[in-house]
């Protein structure tokens, strides 16, 4: 698959993150529930220092939920903080509210040796692009928008949003760039909609889906699709959905453009099932 590698776009990216780092106590990473590795930024730890950070599981309305658990059992385990978020239903505010808090506390009772009073954590949000790092910035400061736009003129790294009693949050959220040169991992993210359509070529990627949910969805793609059975090849099931979708061109043969697009976009929208491509080891 040939996807583009823009370095310029991920040396400022990078930048602006570096220096808004030093504003804050821990960062929220924001992944992508139905690909926990993929969706996580491998430059992000080299970057952080010693700060915290919360990986928050969102879209996990759209994963398979016994993942979800896994996942955080996992994260558990290796002493990482983690949440499950649904950023579009304001699922799992509390939890991530919590975590924020757990995080902050040595920085809070260090505030507190040194005769300081405590203060709100500050966090920021990062992420690959189509995360929901904009949704769980609205669903945790509901003011969000309103307040940015109120006070134009004011520095950008000076703007802050308060998140529950606890916390406040930088206002803009830092897109870290994905890693694509793994096409594994390029896949994964075009999959979920973190890289631009134009970038790649749809037909493989469908393809490529085929063939992951026919290995570890095959019953819900025979129910969603209403298959005697399933093929050995991912081009035949999508010509066998494009079939059952009534998706003919002239002469009866399968317009496979169509199959593709349908695939693709009842992945994403969830209306196949709730699926997880990457598991903990
Ligand atoms: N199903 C589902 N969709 C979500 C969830 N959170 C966000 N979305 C959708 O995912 C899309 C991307 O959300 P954004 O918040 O714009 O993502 P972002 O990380 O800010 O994206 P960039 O700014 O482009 O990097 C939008 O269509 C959201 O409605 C969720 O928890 N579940
Ligand atoms: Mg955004």
């Amino acid at each position: 698959m040939d996807i583009q590698w823009y370095p310029g776009h991920m040396s400022k990216a990078k930048k602006k993150i570096a220096e808004d780092l030093k504003l804050v106590d821990m960062v929220i990473e924001v992944l992508d529930a139905r690909i926990p590795i993929s969706s996580r930024n491998p430059d992000l730890p080299q970057m952080l220092g010693k700060k915290p950070v919360l990986l928050v599981l969102n879209k996990s309305d759209l994963a398979d939920p016994i993942y979800t658990k896994k996942w955080l059992s996992f994260y558990r385990q290796q002493g990482q903080e983690a949440v499950p978020f649904v950023g579009q239903k304001k699922q799992g505010i509390k939890e991530l509210l919590a975590a924020t808090a757990r995080l902050a506390e040595p920085t809070m009772l260090a505030l507190e040796a040194k005769g300081r009073k405590r203060r709100l954590a500050r966090a920021m949000v990062v992420g690959v692009p189509n995360t929901g790092k904009s949704t769980l910035i609205n669903a945790l400061c509901p003011q969000a928008i309103a307040k940015t736009a109120n006070r134009p003129g004011i520095t950008r790294s000076n703007l802050w949003i308060k998140a529950g009693n606890s916390l406040e949050l930088l206002d803009t959220p830092g897109v870290l760039w994905p890693k694509f040169a793994d096409q594994q991992v390029g896949f994964h993210l075009a999959v979920i909609g973190s890289i631009g359509e134009n970038a790649l070529d749809v037909y493989s990627l469908a393809c490529w889906l085929a063939k992951e949910l026919m290995q570890k969805y095959p019953s819900s793609l025979v129910e969603r699709y209403q298959l005697a059975s399933l093929p050995e090849h991912p081009e035949e099931l999508l010509e066998q959905i494009g079939r059952k979708r009534g998706m003919l061109l002239s002469g009866g043969i399968v317009n496979m453009e169509a199959a593709t697009v349908l695939l693709l976009q009842e992945f994403r929208n969830g209306k196949l099932g709730r699926f997880t491509l990457e598991k903990p080891e």
